[in-house]
């Protein structure tokens, strides 16, 4: 049988972009840093988060040498902390999100960073990430929240480290 040049020269072609097609999804399942949020953070009545021993007071804590708890709450239509005064957190340090909602499903993306989670009521969403620094970045909501989700934003501010104002439960 005959295979005509051009045929052969297609077929090269189209497998070649299967192989490019399994090796780019698979260095996005295991190279690329790229990690799901599990189930394993906590559930939290989303009605009386102010009895929770951190939510009630949200913000950074201190976990560890270098290590911080970053407590965080997305509402209609902002983060607390977050959009009324940034989260501070030192530099060269070891950061672990949790965030949750208080009443709709809200996004919560670092902008500029692959730290990015649903916030959703009842649901704590955990994962920790790693800042250098100093520098400052955008926070924002990503799943549609109602009319001002537009407007949902915020800033993590990450500071000198003698300059981080200490965390919470410090003083
Ligand atoms: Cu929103």
């Amino acid at each position: 049988m005959e295979i005509h040049a051009y045929e052969k020269l297609w077929l090269g072609a189209a497998l070649l972009l299967i192989v490019g097609f399994i090796a780019t999804v698979s260095y996005g399942a295991v190279g690329a840093g790229v990690e799901m949020i599990d189930d394993e953070g906590d559930t939290v009545d989303p009605d009386s988060l102010d009895d929770h021993p951190k939510f009630s007071d949200p913000g950074v804590y201190e976990s560890g040498d270098g290590e911080y708890d970053v407590y965080v709450i997305a509402e209609q239509f902002r983060f607390a902390p977050g959009t009324n005064e940034p989260i501070e957190v030192p530099a060269n340090s070891t950061l672990t999100f949790h965030v949750t909602s208080a009443d709709v499903i809200h996004g919560f993306e670092v902008v500029g960073t692959n730290a990015n989670t649903m916030a959703v009521p009842g649901q704590v969403a955990t994962f920790t990430v790693e800042v250098d620094g100093p520098r400052e970045y955008g926070l924002l909501c990503n799943e549609y929240c109602g009319s001002a989700h537009h407007a949902m934003e915020g800033t993590v501010k990450v500071v000198p480290e003698d300059e981080f104002d200490g965390p919470k439960g410090d003083d």
